[in-house]
Parts: structure tokens; C-alpha cells; sequence
């Protein structure tokens, strides 16, 4: 029997389905949950979806207000399926329940997934999790409603950056497969991508008037301090894009930005363009991350945090 036919024959064969994500979800996480906790419904399964901590970010979902934040009775449930995880660790809080459940099913597309379920549709050359889950419910005999596909369909926006990465033409075939279902693509690009808040754009506003563009014009400097945090009384995440108003800055190869989380101890974003390896130049100082997208920490005060990172930064600069 194939896994899509595995899967099949699970879910025909439960009747109580747990969904679990990784923590932290992103759009691909949220949008897969509950696309399919909406497919599954509509077969006449009962479909919880369990997300602990989740950004109010996608409310705009269909099911979002279904979603439980804790569950008393794991037994209950005769199958869990973990979405977008490529490890039982991802799941974080929520791991228990999973090692608890009988049957287990795993839908993922991260090239690293250990196959942690009983059954495992792992395609990793897929945009998205929820690009999968189409291949999945196409297995399964079950049409794609309007409101699956603007789950669906965001999940595939926010993991390829808008058809930017990992985009394949299959992708958009899949696309516009949702799209005949009527979804306002529009609407959903907006409140994806271009919702911010008025506390967001306040922080944004106090780093913006301490950007500084050195080293003839290649990096882009900025800071914001627990002051304006408390100021405005900014939420966790609100600091999150700050770093990418630098980046794309014409001409900046590197931008930095640096948020106090205590005195004299800031954390630092790096962000480059083209060709400088800020994951080196993070794991010089205990930090970590990719080729153009790292972090770290200094214990140093403002001043001397931006000296420090645009030395190492000027090493590598054409
Ligand atoms: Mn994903």
C-alpha cells in the first residue's frame, strides 16, 4: 500500500483525530492545521487542533477560533497527526500527546524529517506543508472547499516568501487549483504580508530615526532599547522586520540590527544581500544562523556593539 493510501486508511479508521504543529507556528503550520482540520470535518471526522502559543496573525482563517490552546483528555483521541515538523522535538510542549496517541501520522517537507509517525508523506522538494496536504486530500477523495484553499493557499504564500523561494512551477499549478475555488488572493496577501500594527510601526519609527548607513553606504546599523519597548508597550515579535527596513536600502550589503534585552546586553540581528557570510561571522561570538540571515549577543554597550560587529563585518566587505 502506498502512504497516501496509508493515510487514508487511518483516517477511515479513526474517529477522534488530534492535529499538532511545530511551536512558534508559521503560516504554513497554521494554514496546513487547519486546512486540514476543515477537510477532515467535512468527512464527518471530530478534528481538534491543538496550538499552545499562536500569533493572532492569521485569525483571518477559517477554524482559527476552533483552535484549543490546552487539552485535558489525550486518551480520547485515536489518531494524531503532526503537521510541518520534521522532528517530535518540533512539537515542543505538545510531544507527549503525540507518544501517547496510538496511531500516528506524519505531513511534512523539510529534507531533515526522521519519519517519527507511524505513516510519513515526507516531500521535501514541495514549497510547503501545505502543498503536500493537497497531494494528500487528492488521495483522500476530498474536494478542496473555499475555505480549505485559504488555509491551504496560505501556508504556500508565507513559506515561499510570495512565490519567491522554493517555488516550483507544480506550485503554482497547485495555486491555481485553489484559486478556482474563489479565494480573494488579494485580501490574503494583505493581511499576510502588509497588516502591521500601530505599536509595530511606532518601534519601527524609533529605529528608523537612529539608522545609520557606514562603511560607504555597504551597512545599516539601528538599535532599540528596553525603554521603547516599555514605552510602547510593544509585544513579543513586535521588533521582528525591523532588520529588513536596513537590508533594503540600495547599496547595503549588511544590515544590523541590535535590541537591548537587558542592560548593557544586546541581541543582534544580521541580515546581507549578496555575498557576506554573517553566519561566520554569528558563530564567532556563540551565535548562529544561515549564509545571509544570522544572530548573536553582545555584553557591551551601544556604542562599542557597533564598532565590534562593523569591524567584522568590514573584513568581508568588496
Ligand atoms: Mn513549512
Amino acid at each position: 500500500m502506498s502512504v497516501l493510501e496509508q493515510i487514508k486508511e487511518k483516517v477511515d479508521q479513526a474517529t477522534n483525530i488530534l492535529i499538532l504543529t511545530h511551536e512558534n507556528p508559521d503560516g504554513d503550520a497554521v494554514g496546513s492545521s487547519l486546512g486540514f482540520m476543515n477537510a477532515l470535518k467535512k468527512i464527518g471526522k471530530k478534528v481538534t487542533v491543538l496550538i499552545p502559543e499562536i500569533n493572532n496573525m492569521y485569525s483571518f482563517l477559517p477554524g482559527f477560533d476552533e483552535i484549543k490552546h490546552e487539552i485535558d483528555t489525550p486518551e480520547e483521541f485515536d489518531l494524531c497527526i503532526a503537521l510541518d515538523s520534521a522532528d517530535i522535538e518540533r512539537l515542543h510542549i505538545c510531544k507527549p500527546y503525540f507518544e501517547k496517541i496510538e496511531h500516528t501520522v506524519v505531513i511534512d517537507h523539510h529534507i531533515t524529517n526522521q519519519n517519527f509517525g507511524d505513516v510519513n508523506y515526507v516531500n521535501a522538494i514541495a514549497s510547503s506543508t501545505c502543498q503536500n496536504l493537497i497531494v494528500v486530500l487528492a488521495a483522500m477523495d476530498i474536494a478542496i472547499s473555499k475555505e480549505m484553499a485559504e488555509c491551504i493557499y496560505t501556508g504556500i504564500l508565507t513559506d515561499t516568501g510570495g512565490f519567491r523561494y522554493n517555488t516550483q512551477s507544480e506550485t503554482f499549478e497547485f495555486a491555481a487549483m485553489l484559486l478556482e475555488t474563489g479565494i480573494d488572493i488579494a485580501k490574503i496577501y494583505r493581511l499576510v504580508f502588509d497588516t502591521t500594527t500601530e505599536k509595530r510601526t511606532r518601534l519601527l519609527s524609533r529605529a528608523l530615526d537612529r539608522l545609520e548607513i557606514l562603511e560607504e553606504g555597504k551597512v545599516a546599523f539601528t538599535y532599540i532599547t528596553k525603554q521603547d519597548e516599555e514605552d510602547l508597550q510593544a509585544e513579543d515579535g513586535d521588533h521582528e522586520n525591523i532588520v529588513n527596513y536596513g537590508r533594503n536600502i540600495e547599496g547595503v550589503e549588511v544590515s544590523i540590527f541590535a535590541r537591548e534585552k537587558g542592560e548593557g546586553k544586546y541581541k543582534l540581528s544580521l541580515r546581507a544581500n549578496e555575498y557576506v557570510d554573517v553566519s561566520q561571522i554569528a558563530a564567532k561570538y556563540a551565535g548562529g544562523g544561515h549564509l545571509r540571515a544570522a544572530g548573536l549577543e553582545m555584553n557591551m554597550p551601544i556604542e562599542q556593539v557597533k564598532q565590534t560587529i562593523v569591524d567584522e563585518i568590514k573584513k568581508q566587505l568588496k
